[in-house]
């Protein structure tokens, strides 16, 4: 059996634990959001594949949700010390031989798939790990500059980690998807996968820049079985990071019921086949299979309940 799971970060990568709990034995996918990226302090970083790789590699640390587990952070405060920007990123002493190992590899000519999967070597994460593309796609974040009051593009993670997502966004934008390709096997594992599972990230900027690769969108609604989709936000509200400060920018009802129907139904030229929300959301989605379970990732048995639930509704016993 294969699994194909789309996801960001945090609750991507918990979300893919259950998967593994649930359905052990199966060969399992995961297509990263990459549109976090960032270079600091000339290095490349990959804030979701290594958050994946980490948790499921077991080095994450537990409470910050990205980084190393036992990290210090010497190279941090000497890097202050010189004054050297961005300050407000932390870097990590672990982190940052990851950092080093992918930028020596990238400046080197190799791609980002073949990166990682020499990065997974070391961390065995139990899942085949692939960035949704190879190309460079960058989310910065339109925001009313405060000083000036005019429109400014600021990255991703300056919106977030600097700011906390307190400026107000008037859009998102992924700059290079246009001309991104979907990363190596991304295509045909979407294609032939028995279930593909949205993980229960950042609609608009984990899993909608992951949708928003090129050719991406239509491999998974060709996917031979069924598309199945974990609502990121419970109660009218996002359970961690963002997605609540993200959907109304682009339109969407921070709700269970907006999400389902912002991905669609498969059948009326959308994504979904299915769609999970937490026990006693109501959510009517027309021609999607909607089902109430309980979607807190609050312990491992409940994440591998949750997935479980997922893999159901794919119609496959793991
Ligand atoms: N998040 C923070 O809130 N503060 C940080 O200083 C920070 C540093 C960082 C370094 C490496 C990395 O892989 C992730 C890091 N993150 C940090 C998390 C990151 O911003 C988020 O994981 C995603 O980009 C949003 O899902």
């Amino acid at each position: 059996m294969h699994i194909v799971v789309l996801a960001g970060g945090v609750g991507g990568a918990r979300f893919l634990t259950g998967v593994l709990a649930a359905a052990s034995g199966a060969e399992v996918t995961a297509v990263v959001n990459t549109g976090d990226d960032v270079t600091m302090h000339g290095l490349r970083i990959c804030p979701d594949l290594d958050t994946v790789m980490y948790t499921l590699g077991d080095g994450i640390d537990e409470e910050r949700g990205w980084g190393r587990r036992g990290e210090s952070w010497v190279v941090k405060e000497e890097l202050a010390t010189y004054g050297a920007e961005p300050t407000w990123f932390g870097l990590g002493d672990r982190d940052l031989a990851t950092h080093l190992v992918r930028t020596r590899m990238l400046d080197a000519g190799y791609p980002l798939s073949d990166v990682t999967a020499a990065l997974a070597q070391r961390w065995q994460p139990g899942v085949r790990l692939l960035p949704m593309s190879d190309q460079r796609v960058e989310t910065h974040v339109v925001v009313d500059d405060p000083e000036t009051g005019r429109p400014r593009a600021l990255h991703f993670q300056e919106w977030w980690v600097r700011h906390r997502a307190a400026l107000d966004a008037r859009s998102f934008v992924q700059v290079g998807v246009d001309d991104a390709r979907p990363g190596p096997g991304v295509v045909e594992a979407l294609r032939s996968a028995d279930a593909v599972l949205f993980a229960p990230s950042n609609p608009v900027v984990s899993i909608g820049t992951v949708l928003g690769v090129p050719g991406i969108r239509d491999a998974v609604r060709a996917a031979t079985g069924r598309v199945v989709g974990v609502s990121p936000i419970v109660d009218g509200a996002a359970l961690r990071g963002m997605a609540d400060r993200c959907l109304p920018v682009v339109g969407v009802e921070v709700s269970a019921q907006g999400v389902g129907r912002h991905y669609g139904a498969r059948a009326d030229g959308g994504l979904l086949d299915a769609w999970l929300v937490h026990t006693g959301d109501a959510a009517s989605v027309p021609g999607v299979d909607v089902r109430a379970v309980p979607l807190l990732m609050s312990s491992p048995a409940a994440t591998r309940e949750l997935a479980r639930a997922a893999l159901d509704a794919a119609g496959i016993a793991p």
